[in-house]
């Protein structure tokens, strides 16, 4: 797995963190109580990742009769998305509920549902992701030592600054955006015209305050639930991409299940999809509002194929494979 070497000593500090709070888990609910499948999410208590997961595990303790459950630790108190991952792969953690993009690093097939322009409606995203394609993509992290659940939704992703409203690509130039560590964004931010700088969500706020960024995306629920509308007050509507949130059960763990307990973790996960949506759909809907309400200067792009038509350099690099182009075909036959 691609890690910076700098990074090791803190991700083996956090595994061994993390090992420990397996194990205190384990021993604080004894034998007779649930037991927990820890989980991690860098969003605040509340976001309807979080929700999803801790109503995943509702229903995973009413259909096990108590036996199995689940903790999230949220606001990213076990690590950025990165270490919680490799953490994850080798069976640190149970669950963990992550965005699509730092996964990149770990397989390249999960690139697929980042690609700009590739869904054109939330309908088309859902059903390419509840449906085959979205299967046969969560199928390929299984020889990485993760075990793909379910998809949530994380809705359209804009840009954002603290400089100027953006209408075409000409207003992205020299702006430094932010970009999650993933290289299809980072070409993607740079193909747009901007100067794309990678790093974890944890240090956008502080970044922009700084002016160490000019910028970032993401869909209106983040924008709000890190504060960065209060350095970054212009949100340009480009919806360039749909990337997805994913939730992932280490494979060591999922081995360890009786194979009726897979099936039942399988169905709850599938259920807590809509439940997810529902909260999700809202939320979008919430967060604008209070945003704009906030002083947030929000501006239609209407012309998004400026944008798109830079991005053939984009799917030439990164749609590479047999599988890749199969399934990028499926996908965009699955338009309607
Ligand atoms: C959010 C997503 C996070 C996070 C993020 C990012 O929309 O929910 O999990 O990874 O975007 O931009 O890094």
């Amino acid at each position: 797995m691609a890690s910076a070497p700098g990074l090791l000593p803190a991700i083996t500090r956090r595994a061994a963190a993390s090992a420990g709070l397996a194990a205190f888990a384990l021993a604080a609910c004894g034998r007779s109580g649930p037991r927990l499948l820890l989980s991690s999410d860098t969003h605040p208590v509340g976001y309807p990742t979080v929700e999803a997961v801790q109503e995943m595990g509702r229903l995973l303790l009413e259909r096990t009769g108590g036996r199995l459950g689940v903790k999230v630790y949220a606001g990213g108190q076990l690590g950025a998305e990165r270490d919680t991952l490799e953490i994850t792969s080798f069976g640190g953690l149970d669950l963990n509920r992550v965005f699509m993009s730092p996964l990149n690093a770990i397989e390249p097939d999960t690139t697929i549902p980042s690609l700009p322009f590739l869904f054109n409606s939330q309908d088309h995203m859902r059903r390419v992701l509840d449906g085959a394609p979205g299967r046969a993509i969560l199928d390929r992290l299984e020889q990485h030592g993760l075990v793909g659940l379910c998809y949530y939704d994380s809705g359209e992703r804009s840009f954002y600054n603290t400089r100027r409203a953006i209408y075409s690509p000409e207003d992205m130039k020299g702006l430094k955006i932010r970009t999650p560590n993933s290289d299809l964004s980072v070409a993607m931010i740079n193909a747009m015209g901007a100067n794309a700088t990678p790093m974890d969500l944890g240090e956008v706020y502080q970044s922009l305050v700084q002016g160490v960024i000019d910028g970032a995306e993401n869909n209106w629920p983040s924008f709000e639930s890190g504060r960065h509308f209060e350095a970054a007050p212009y949100f340009s509507l480009t919806r360039h991409t749909m990337t997805p949130e994913v939730l992932l059960m280490a494979k060591a763990r999922w081995d360890k299940l009786s194979s009726a307990d897979r099936d039942i973790v399988m169905a709850c996960a599938a259920e807590s999809v809509p439940f997810m949506r529902r909260l999700w759909d809202e939320r979008v809907g919430v967060a604008r509002d209070r945003l704009l309400a906030a002083g947030v200067k929000e501006n239609e792009v209407t012309d998004r194929d400026a944008f798109r038509s830079l991005m053939k350099p984009i799917y030439d690099r990164f749609v590479t494979t047999p599988f890749q182009k199969r399934i990028v075909a499926e996908i965009e036959g699955m338009a309607s």
